[in-house]
């Protein structure tokens, strides 16, 4: 006999099957649902809803949703519902491929926008009704309030705006998670915006469940199903260099009194060199260290079992299946060290610029001015969004953006004469790292950046022709505040498009 994890006698009756749950979903509807860097989504309606989508079309009636969720989400989700041609709109980060390439087809329209913003635009009103949220929780206590997963994303959110709710109960999800996220209720609109009461990472400002009126509950869907959980790849010597850079800088910023010695807040974006570098600070010298980020990935895990993370404050779990399993059986001792909050409070500027984090994020290309393309690829496709990394960047105490110095096996550079994409100015880029080194561009003017990229970020194949890029600039550009040449800035784009690389 399984156990089960709902404790209110009066939700009970709404149990049901996924395919029932799904068919309480209608198409043109706009459906909410859980999930952040793939934890805490649902996992068997959004599969039900794929296969009656499906059915519906083969028999030739048109089915399609407007999706949002927390950030990216699994397979089962995102994957399913693109595939079945499911999905008309979908906001606001999304990394699943399947998804990816209809977006980038022209099949499917996507909303990128900043994670903090999701929740308090979903209560402005001009994303439109919100007509279902399907949340996954790890239980229902006797009173009907609900115990988040592990993620929380815009779920409170959600839950307060839907007309309907359908939750999915997993009991693969550790029943010690209770107690250890902090749902803030006292977010509101202008003119009734007040402080948020946090001044440090480990404050706890709201209560451990989320609220649902249970007339809205149509639906409760009992599973245990895993979270996605993909694995982190070995850190290799681009990893290491970069790691290595990072934390020689953080010493030198100890050193200078402009950072304390346990750093402040540490921020660290999703992908395998963030990752890196937070395994490379359990060799560093810093103790005493904090986290307020969006993800707690393997290397935080790493951090706290070191002794010197002593706590994570962050939206969701992104680990790989060896450290989900080890935070499961461990789960006494890691959750007094985390919390879990809504995407609004772990991403909110207020509280970033407040805190003062070190924001490190990753990126696609930078230019020689240090703006930095997060986002699309060639100037056009996507390739995930933009997740929190705005969030961070422009309200953090430094701002950090790292990344190999080339990519597609040297065929294309990082660090080119013009952004084909802006999603970050050099305004909030003060710090940018390759394996070749770190560029600390703080207090310099356009220039001033452009010859210490160059020399510093770009890879020796590139930095030859970049810096002739830019002498020729100097000579020949309209203005000379941020030289350029118009007629050649995105040409190594073009180039790579036309030939397959950067190289000229
Ligand atoms: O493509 O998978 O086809 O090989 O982009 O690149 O090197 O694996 O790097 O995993 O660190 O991701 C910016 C995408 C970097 C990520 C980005 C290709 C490359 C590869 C991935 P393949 P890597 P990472 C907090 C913060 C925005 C959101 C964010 C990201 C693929 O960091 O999504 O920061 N950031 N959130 O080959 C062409 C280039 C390229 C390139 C890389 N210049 N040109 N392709 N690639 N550089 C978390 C959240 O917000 C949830």
């Amino acid at each position: 006999m399984v156990r089960t994890r709902i404790g209110c006698d009066s939700l009970r009756s709404k149990v049901m099957s996924a395919q029932d749950a799904a068919s309480l979903i209608k198409s043109g509807t706009t459906v909410g649902m859980s999930g952040f860097t793939g934890s805490g989504y649902p996992k068997t309606v959004p599969l039900a809803l794929a296969a009656r989508i499906e059915a519906e079309h083969a028999k030739g009636n048109p089915f399609r949703l407007r999706v949002w969720t927390g950030a990216s989400t699994g397979p089962e989700l995102d994957g399913a519902l693109a595939k079945a041609d499911g999905i008309e709109f979908r906001l606001p980060y999304n990394s699943d491929p399947i998804a990816r390439e209809k977006i980038n087809r022209g099949e499917m329209e996507y909303f990128d926008m900043h994670l903090s913003q999701v929740a308090p635009m979903a209560w402005q009103g001009f994303l439109g009704p919100l007509d279902t949220a399907v949340v996954e929780v790890s239980g229902i206590l006797p009173d009907g309030s609900l115990i988040p997963s592990s993620s929380v994303g815009n779920n409170k959110t959600w839950l307060d705006r839907a007309d309907k709710v359908i939750l999915e109960v997993n009991r693969w999800q550790n029943s010690q998670l209770e107690g250890m996220h902090d749902i803030y209720y006292g977010t509101a609109l202008p003119p009734h915006r007040v402080p948020i009461p946090l001044v440090k990472p480990d404050d706890r400002i709201g209560e451990t469940v989320f609220r649902c009126d249970p007339a809205k509950i149509v639906a409760i869907v009992e599973t245990d199903a895993p979270d996605r959980n993909l694995p982190f790849s070995k850190p290799d010597d681009v990893a290491h260099a970069i790691a290595g850079h990072l934390l020689e800088f953080y010493s030198h910023e100890v050193a200078k009194g402009r950072l304390p010695a346990s750093l402040l807040p540490i921020q660290s974006g999703v992908g395998n060199i963030a990752n890196a570098v937070l395994t490379g600070l359990v060799d560093g010298p810093f103790e005493n260290m904090t986290a307020y980020t969006e993800v707690i990935q393997d290397g935080m895990l790493d951090l706290i079992d070191s002794g010197k993370l002593r706590m994570a404050s962050a939206t969701a779990f992104s680990l790989s299946p060896d450290a989900a399993d080890r935070l499961n059986t461990d789960m006494g001792r890691y959750r007094d060290k985390m919390i879990l909050r809504p995407q609004e409070i772990s991403n909110h500027p207020e509280l970033i610029r407040r805190l003062g984090c070190i924001a490190m994020n990753g990126l696609i290309e930078a230019d020689i001015y240090g703006n930095v393309n997060s986002t699309h690829i060639m100037g056009s496709r996507i390739q995930n969004g933009i997740g929190g990394s705005g969030d961070f960047a422009r309200n953090a105490y430094v701002s950090i953006f790292m990344t190999p110095s080339t990519a597609k096996g040297g065929k294309i550079s990082a660090i080119v004469p013009q952004a084909s994409h802006v999603d970050h100015i050099n305004q909030d880029v003060q710090v940018l790292v390759t394996e070749q080194g770190l560029a600390d561009l703080r207090g310099l003017s356009p220039k001033q950046r452009a010859r210490l990229i160059i020399e510093t970020c770009a890879h020796p194949d590139y930095r030859p022709a970049l810096a002739d890029y830019f002498d020729r600039a100097l000579k020949h550009s309209y203005g000379l505040q941020s030289p350029s040449l118009l007629n050649e800035a995105l040409s190594w784009h073009q180039r790579y498009i036309e030939t397959g690389s950067m190289r000229a």
